[in-house]
């Protein structure tokens, strides 16, 4: 059989259940998840290899409306995952009725190349609830194959892998058959410790952060990690640290377990906080942190 190769982009509202999708299809926790909105942040492609096949998927951050440079940025790379798809992945949820971006929605619905339109969530809706909104999808999105399915449980994950696959065109692989992602392990560093963040911190203090891994030093049997939390204003950095250090120190353990279990080592882990005031404004500074393509 001849191999197959291409791209898949998964886009979507926040919160649908992309990042949860696209580590189902890896098997690995690429993409960090948590139930708020702009958790993932950049694009970040996945890679399944298959004897005579590799799909490279592409999680995007959500489509929202932008109000700073860092977002517009995140949209930049939904923009870009229009691009050089060749098959869009556009996910919804059981409930939710449309696109709030009309450019993109259009997009979606004059899309030259395959769409499959995933109904995720399914696990929380009931069967007469789930006809109905096949049914709207339907109107909303003629041009697109639909498929119910539940990410976090795998429910018909699979049968929408298996149609990714055939509807790639026929082309050697793009990348080497043992590679899972573009990102390198620095990436994967920041991103859990910003997943911690993101769950342990309320209102503003997740969206203020940013993560840079200045060490990262693999041995035989141990990788020394050291991390800067980066935030806007001094209140944030006593907010980050808290009572005695103990709010910064169940990151720390916290980080410490994900990335044993990622990078399957033993981990040492040192955090420190930094004020830079207005990063997610300053153009150069978001450069510095990979968010220019
Ligand atoms: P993203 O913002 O689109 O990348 O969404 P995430 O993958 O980060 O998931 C957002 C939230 O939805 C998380 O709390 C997930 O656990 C949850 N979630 C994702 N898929 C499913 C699903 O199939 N069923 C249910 N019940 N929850 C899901
Ligand atoms: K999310
Ligand atoms: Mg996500």
């Amino acid at each position: 059989m001849a191999h197959k190769a291409g791209f898949v982009n998964i886009i979507g509202n926040p919160n649908v259940g992309k990042s949860t999708l696209m580590n189902a299809f890896v098997g690995e926790k690429l993409s960090i998840i948590t139930s708020k909105a702009q958790t993932t942040r950049h694009r970040i492609l996945g890679i399944v290899n298959g004897e005579d096949f590799q799909v490279i998927l592409s999680d995007t951050p959500g489509i929202i409306k932008p109000a700073y440079e860092l977002q517009e940025s995140m949209m930049d790379f939904v923009k870009s995952a229009f691009e050089d798809a060749d098959v869009l992945v556009y996910m919804v949820e059981v409930g939710e009725k449309s696109l709030k971006d009309e450019r993109f929605f259009n997009k979606i619905t004059h899309s030259e190349i395959p769409v499959l339109l995933l109904l995720n969530k399914i696990d929380t809706s009931n069967q007469e609830q789930l006809e109905a909104q096949v049914e709207l999808w339907k109107d909303q999105v003629p041009n697109a194959e639909i498929y119910p399915i539940s990410a976090l449980e795998g429910f018909n994950v699979e049968n929408v892998f298996n149609r990714l696959v055939e509807l790639l065109p026929e082309s050697p692989a793009f990348y080497p058959k043992d590679q899972l992602t573009d990102k390198p392990e620095r990436f994967f560093v920041n991103e859990t410790i910003r997943e911690k963040i993101l769950l342990h911190y309320k209102k503003e203090i997740p969206y203020a952060v940013e993560v840079e891994t200045e060490e990262f030093f693999e041995d035989e049997d141990i990788i020394r990690i050291r991390s800067v939390i980066m935030v806007e204003r001094d209140t944030q950095k006593g907010i980050i640290i808290g009572h005695k250090g103990t709010a910064i120190k169940r990151v720390g353990t916290e980080a410490r377990k994900d990335l044993e279990a990622f990078f399957g080592k033993q981990i040492h882990i040192e955090l420190y906080v930094k004020v830079n005031k207005n990063w997610r404004s300053n153009q150069n500074q978001l450069r510095r942190f990979g968010y220019n393509q």
